[in-house]
């Protein structure tokens, strides 16, 4: 695969360089007050090759959409859901892989899995109560240790093979982060009970075994979540955080542990958690597990009138319903009959957007991928939902990753983007 990708890719590098020479002046874009007011959306300002977001059709990854992506993609059994290992596969070197490339993918991770026994010393030593993406981040820093990207840029290895050692950093990065989540959980919840990785399971069933979740359908489930979760172009806060600090040369785990603690924000990966703290909450004060549509419209308008988001729903970028909301609320259609929670956030499904959309400010009135992950999770007896932004960051492993050597490749320049004083932009408004 690394030679398959250094093929590939090198040809890009050209063409970068290409653009960069005959076309470096060319104006792509108009920036607007608003725009720099409102989170740089819509500036386009970065390079990422791994996947591109569509306003109304969704995430595409190499092109690809998330239906095409179910179907195309390797499974293990002919009825389940496509292994991440082809998914990273396809981010990587833009190909659709074969069944036996991403078996291969598979088993070259269970060789890299093994966790140095200090980065377990460095997870017990954080108090038990401590939110389980505190313990997750700082584990990945503790495997900075093991950066062999670090330690070639030390010895004075020359620029143009970056790209080869963080390659190693990144694969073995990723080989080892279902150990790492699956420990902060058996650690956290199952009072230090822990189950060894089976190197013959594939990533994502690796990761249900080791959380201690043996069925068919967890691992089916936690495939499917472990790709839609993957990516999501590059200027939401995990990718954006993870190549601005990689934009400095760091090492690819303190640049992932940045993404990471961008993730673990309530506006962006925490809201997985946030959805269902919400539910549950409206349900204990309502005393019932079976609310009405009118309760749930009540308790939505209410939760506006207290100035909180609804979590779940809105979106930077999207105008529509989010293509991975709608692949789980299928996978729950066929496999989930009459669940509690699953039919509430469907209930939400169609009570909450008009509710925002009478707000007359929230741009994008439609659920986003995480108004549904809680539930189906809690549906299959992973009920600890302090957890679920932990599960996000192992699949967001994959894009931003994938996209760090990508940066490396084409030696991407240190990010830097100007910051002016808030008269500035008076001025440049002619407004004295
Ligand atoms: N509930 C209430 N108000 C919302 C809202 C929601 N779900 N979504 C947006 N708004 C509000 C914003 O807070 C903003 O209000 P102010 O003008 O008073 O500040 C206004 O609507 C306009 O915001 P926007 O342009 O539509 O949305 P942004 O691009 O600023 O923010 C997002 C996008 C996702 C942070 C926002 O929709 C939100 O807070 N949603 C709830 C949290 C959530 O689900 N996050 C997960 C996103 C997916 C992910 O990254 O994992």
């Amino acid at each position: 695969i690394k030679n398959r990708f250094y093929q590939k890719a090198s040809k890009c590098v050209n063409e970068y360089q290409r653009l960069k020479n005959e076309h470096g002046d060319k104006v792509i874009a108009n920036v607007t007050i608003e725009q720099v007011m409102t989170g740089m959306k819509g500036v386009p300002s970065l390079i990422t090759d791994t996947s591109k977001l569509d306003p109304t059709t969704g995430i595409r990854f190499r092109g690809y959409t998330i239906p095409e992506l179910r179907e195309k993609l390797p499974r293990l059994n002919p009825d389940g859901e496509p292994l991440p290992e082809g998914l990273f596969y396809l981010m990587l070197i833009g190909e659709i892989p074969e069944r036996d490339d991403v078996l291969n993918l598979s088993k070259d991770w269970a060789t890299r899995a093994y966790v140095p026994q200090h980065v377990f010393d460095v997870i017990d030593a954080i108090p038990k109560n401590a939110r389980p993406m505190t313990q997750f981040s700082a584990a990945i820093l503790s495997m900075a240790t093991d950066s062999i990207f670090q330690k070639a840029y030390r010895t004075g290895v020359h620029k143009k093979h970056y790209w080869d050692t963080t390659y190693e950093d990144v694969m073995n990065l990723i080989a080892r982060l279902p150990r790492i989540a699956a420990y902060i959980y058996r650690r956290q919840f199952f009072n230090d009970h822990h189950i060894e990785p089976d190197p013959r399971l594939d990533w994502a069933g690796n990761l249900a075994h080791m959380m201690g979740h043996e069925s068919d359908e967890i691992k089916r489930l936690l495939r499917l979540y472990m790709v839609i979760h993957a990516d999501h172009e590059g200027g939401n806060v995990s990718a954006h955080a993870t190549h601005l600090v990689g934009s400095a040369l760091s090492n690819p785990y303190y640049a992932y542990a940045a993404g990471m603690l961008g993730l673990a924000g309530p506006l962006h990966g925490y809201a997985n958690q946030e959805v269902i703290n919400w539910i549950f909450s409206m349900l204990q004060e309502l005393d019932t597990d079976n609310p009405t549509e009118e309760q749930i419209i009540a308790y939505s308008k209410r939760t506006l009138a207290e100035g909180r988001v609804i979590p779940g729903y809105g979106h930077a970028v999207l105008r529509q319903t989010d293509p991975r909301f709608t692949a789980q609320q299928e996978f729950a259609k066929k496999y989930v009959k009459d669940d509690k929670l699953i039919n509430i956030v469907n209930t939400l499904h169609r009570v909450v957007p008009p509710i925002l959309e009478e707000t007359g400010k929230v741009k994008n009135p439609w659920p986003n991928v995480d108004a549904y992950s809680g539930s189906l999770l809690y549906h299959y007896g992973i009920k600890e939902h302090s957890f679920y932004t932990v599960m996000f960051g192992v699949s967001r492993a994959l894009g931003v990753l994938a996209s760090l050597v990508m940066d490396r490749l084409y030696g991407l320049p240190i990010e830097r983007p100007s910051s002016y004083p808030l008269k500035w932009y008076h001025e440049q408004a002619g407004d004295k």
